[in-house]
């Protein structure tokens, strides 16, 4: 018998109302591995009541209660690290020693905001001897936290650790495409004592599940994590609603190497910042502007070292590579490859689909490397989100500031270069919401963290979350 994933709702795994599922696949097979429920706007109501219910005792509860009860979860998430990567291996085609990773950054998000549930505070405004204004910031009430497929439990806990910390109830759907985590979330909450009511979690569409979500009247504030075109859709329904909405959305990221940084470096992490995850991070690297001097030199490293990536089996250590989410993804992936051709790119490494032994009817594609396109064509401005990146030579400050600020996204850059003048300058000056020098994905979860343009409003990480999350309410006294 297959296996059905629940509804998490007032502490209880719940069946949807209808009775319907939805098809969960692996994508290092190709095969469907267990059923994902098709949620309907009547279980997302069920969830909102039980939320609402739960809010005056959840809101009012002791900081010091709420953060025992997070550091427990955090505790659980790290108790259960690896049957949880494995999950996560399984259901989203990244290796495991990568859901690793991810799965000890999901029990940080909870750790984290467990101690901001204690450390939180507002600012007062005093008015010499006339009067004192003082800051709530108070829980907005019943929240809802929609999660994409790329980084499941850790973008999902990134949301609901903060939302819990600040005293609200949680309506949260992940990805009908990577559920697994989220499904045994419910149980590692309930073991460490959330009341019941406090965090549900629906699965299913998103034009239904998440649709019911996003416009629920009772539902405050949105924090959304996923494609530009659904963002734009999430902020058509709810801005009129006037909710509170966080965005983090898309990117085309610039990966900027000039001839007088530390090249080993950039290279070994510009094969990181591009590959990792398949290329599905919102923060990899897409675009490789290139200091023309050290072109070919860093070409050719980079070409050299990508091809020794191992693509395949996801159990394995030496796979560097996974499979692709979905199918529809790998389709997507593919047909970017064929546009770049079209265009009059050149493929360096990779461009076609690999079938591993064993895993022939698996969704992978080999990393992959073009160059000799404009920095103006398709291939170089939409999102790809793919083991997909292009290569462009620059020959001034000027004019690569120009490329990398040319897209509709403006999430992450990376710099490198060793003129310490060049960095602070550039830092000032490229459209993004995260300058990486000399790096990449190093992360203080206390930085706000978000994009600009095309990339989303808000930011989530540290005060920005928990303001994110509270209602700021001025409180004036006259002496
Ligand atoms: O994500 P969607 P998709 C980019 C990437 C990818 C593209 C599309 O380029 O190719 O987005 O991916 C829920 N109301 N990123 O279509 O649809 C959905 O169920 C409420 C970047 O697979 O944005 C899921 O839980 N919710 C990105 C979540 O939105 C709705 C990560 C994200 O799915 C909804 C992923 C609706 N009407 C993709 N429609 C990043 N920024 O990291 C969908 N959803």
């Amino acid at each position: 018998m297959m296996e059905k994933l629940s509804n998490f709702i007032n502490g209880a795994y719940t069946p949807p109302e209808t009775g319907l599922y939805l098809d969960n696949y692996q994508p290092a097979t190709g095969e469907v591995y267990s059923q994902v429920p098709d949620s309907s706007p009547a279980d997302v109501e069920r969830a909102y009541s039980a939320a609402e219910q739960a809010f005056p005792g959840w809101s009012t509860l002791a900081a010091e209660e709420k953060f025992k009860i997070l550091n427990r979860i955090a505790e659980g998430i790290d108790t259960r690290r690896e049957e949880l990567a494995q999950a996560e291996s399984r259901d989203q085609g990244k290796p495991v020693w990568l859901a690793r990773t991810e799965i000890n950054r999901a029990g940080q998000n909870f750790r984290f905001f467990a101690t901001a549930a204690l450390q939180f505070a507002s600012e007062s405004h005093s008015m010499e001897d006339r009067a004192i204004n003082y800051t709530l910031r108070q829980p907005i009430g019943v929240v809802g936290c929609i999660s994409p497929w790329n980084l499941p439990l850790y973008l999902f806990t990134w949301k609901i650790a903060p939302a819990l910390a600040a005293g609200n109830c949680v309506v949260a759907k992940p990805s009908e495409f990577t559920p697994y985590t989220a499904a045994l979330l419910g149980q590692i909450c309930n073991d460490a004592g959330l009341p019941a009511g406090v965090l549900n979690i629906v699965h299913g569409l998103g034009g239904s599940a998440g649709q019911a979500i996003i416009s629920h009247p009772g539902i405050k504030a949105i924090s959304f994590t996923g494609g530009t075109a659904t963002g734009r859709h999430i902020a058509s329904v709810a801005a009129p609603m006037f909710k509170k909405m966080s965005l983090e959305l898309g990117g085309k990221n610039p990966n900027i190497i000039f001839a007088d940084a530390d090249l080993e470096k950039a290279i070994s992490t510009t094969v990181r910042s591009s590959f990792q995850n398949q290329g599905e991070i919102c923060l990899c690297g897409s675009r490789v502007f290139i200091e023309r001097p050290v072109y070919e030199k860093v070409k050719n490293a980079l070409v050299e070292e990508v091809k020794k990536l191992k693509t395949g089996n996801p159990q394995l250590d030496e796979s560097r590579v996974g499979a692709i989410v979905s199918r529809q993804h790998y389709e997507k992936v593919l047909s970017y490859i064929q546009l770049a051709k079209d265009e009059g790119g050149t493929i360096l490494c990779g461009g076609e689909a690999l079938h591993p032994p064993g895993f022939e009817n698996g969704w992978f594609i080999a990393p992959t490397i073009i160059e000799g396109l404009d920095a103006a064509c398709r291939t170089n401005q939409e999102e790809i989100f793919g083991p997909v990146i292009t290569l462009i030579p620059f020959d001034s400050e000027e004019s690569v500031l120009t490329m990398a600020n040319s897209t509709a996204y403006g999430l992450a850059t990376t710099l490198w270069t060793g003129n310490l003048s060049r960095a602070h300058r550039l830092a000032g000056k490229l459209q993004t919401g995260i300058v990486w020098v000399n790096c990449w994905l190093l992360r203080d979860l206390r930085t706000p963290f978000g994009g600009t343009k095309q990339s989303g409003v808000g930011r989530e990480g540290g005060w920005e979350a928990m303001r994110f999350f509270t209602e700021p309410k001025n409180v004036c006294i006259a002496y």
